[in-house]
């Protein structure tokens, strides 16, 4: 089957847009995010994300986690995941994510994490 390749341009089922650019032997990738939502009326910006990919797995439909920091706020999402390939090669990212706002006080922490879960396919290029 063909192989997962993290490396590319994804939207997820919110609309949001992640471009991964570059992935190394180690399986540390860097990359960009713009998300579609937000909670508040923040405006929104690209934001940064670093993360790091399964190598041991030669059979496939690796597993990763990457972080985004939002460059436009004090809050952090991080995310895990796995790239699966189907029969006619299209690539789905199954994720699950926790976003963490940062709180005023040790008081309010039980409220500081949201979860959710975020499925990317890929934005196919032009020429392909
Ligand atoms: O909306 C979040 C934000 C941070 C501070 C004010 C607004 C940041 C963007 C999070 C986007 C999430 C979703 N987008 C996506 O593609 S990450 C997981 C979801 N997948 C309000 C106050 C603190 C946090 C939220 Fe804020």
């Amino acid at each position: 089957p063909k192989k997962c390749n993290l490396i590319g341009h994804w939207v997820n089922d919110l609309g949001s847009n992640m471009t991964i650019s570059a992935v190394n032997g180690d399986g540390v990738f860097s990359g960009s995010y713009l998300t579609a939502v937000t909670v508040t009326t923040n405006e929104i910006k690209v934001s940064p994300l670093q993360g790091s990919l399964q190598r041991k797995n030669r059979k496939g439909q690796p597993t990763f986690g990457f972080t985004v920091n939002w460059s436009y706020s004090d809050s952090i999402t991080v995310f895990t995941g796995q790239c699966f390939v189907d029969k006619d090669g299209k690539e789905t990212l199954k994720t699950m994510w926790l976003l963490r706002s940062r709180m005023d006080n040790l008081e309010n922490d039980w409220k500081a994490t949201r979860v959710g879960t975020n499925i990317f396919t890929r934005v196919q290029s032009q020429k392909e």
